[in-house]
């Protein structure tokens, strides 16, 4: 059609602002966001059958509160970490732990405790017991005393706490001081993989583009420290057979660390009663 049609319905559009009223900055992203609708409603043949059918899904995505998953599913939320990668790199900053998505089930105010934690408030019975230490750095490889390490994880069903309301509050959330040596451990059990809601509106656009919904098995950390930018990440598992096609684009080869497996006769000879691996 007529790019004159589409520029004079969206100068209609804007001459009905009011100079002075509003955000500027709302107004500069709803004008621009208009302009690339109206322009892709006229390359694709978009009829109105068609926006119908997607503003239904959107209702549905919103009474799901499923904007955060979509958000990852997308790969919004990857782009705008490409983006900060991106930007780091002119500045010739390289991370030694590459930051990744927060992803959607993220909670404030987890427990919080020096240098370790156990992250079940409730035991999972099942899983394959998970010891994890490592040390905060700064540039120069110094260790980082009094850094927040905030981990989160789901448990074996693929549910976090908070969202699924049977586990305690808190559940696999926990944040870990670390001292002087810069240094955190926790105690878990190795996570399953997550999947969207079945036939909820983040799974049904992942259908209808022949993707999937699911992430290979994670563990979310935020790192703070004063006078240092948060570091996002998220650490997979070795092995895990959906590496490489984690749906919400958030794994990274930088970000699987190596995993010693040890029998439960091993753990026990080193004073854990468990399967353990670190
Ligand atoms: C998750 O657990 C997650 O981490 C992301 C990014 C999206 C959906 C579920
Ligand atoms: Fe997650």
């Amino acid at each position: 059609m007529e790019k004159q049609l589409i520029d004079q319905v969206l100068r209609k559009i804007k001459n009905t602002e009011v100079e002075g009223k509003g955000n500027d900055r709302v107004k500069e992203i709803v004008a621009r966001l208009l302009k690339d609708l109206f322009y892709a409603i006229d390359d694709l043949n978009m009829i109105s059958e068609e926006l119908w059918i997607g503003l239904d899904w959107l209702n549905g995505a919103g009474r799901n509160h499923e904007w955060g998953l979509i958000y990852a599913g997308t790969g919004l939320e990857h782009y705008m970490d490409e983006r900060m990668d991106w930007e780091d790199k002119q500045a010739g900053l390289e991370l030694k732990t590459p930051r990744t998505i927060e992803g959607p089930l993220y909670v404030a105010g987890a427990p919080e405790s020096l240098s370790y934690a156990e992250l079940e408030t409730e035991s999972e019975p099942g899983g394959e017991r998970l010891y994890m230490q490592g040390t905060v750095l700064d540039e120069e490889g110094n260790p980082v005393e009094g850094a927040l390490v905030e981990v989160w994880h789901c448990n074996l069903k693929g549910m976090y706490s908070y969202f699924d309301q049977t586990q305690p509050k808190f559940n696999l959330r926990r944040s870990i001081r670390t001292g002087k040596d810069g240094k955190y451990q926790f105690k878990s059990f190795v996570p399953v993989g997550y999947s969207c809601p079945p036939n909820g509106s983040t799974d049904t656009l992942m259908q209808l583009l022949g993707r999937h919904g699911s992430r290979p098995a994670h563990i979310h950390f935020f790192i703070t420290a004063p006078g240092f930018r948060k570091l996002t990440t998220q650490i997979n598992i070795e092995g895990d057979a959906l590496l490489g096609q984690d749906f919400a684009f958030a794994d990274k080869a930088g970000l699987v660390p190596p995993i010693t497996r040890i029998s439960a006769e091993q753990a026990k000879e080193k004073g854990i009663n468990e399967g353990y691996a670190s």
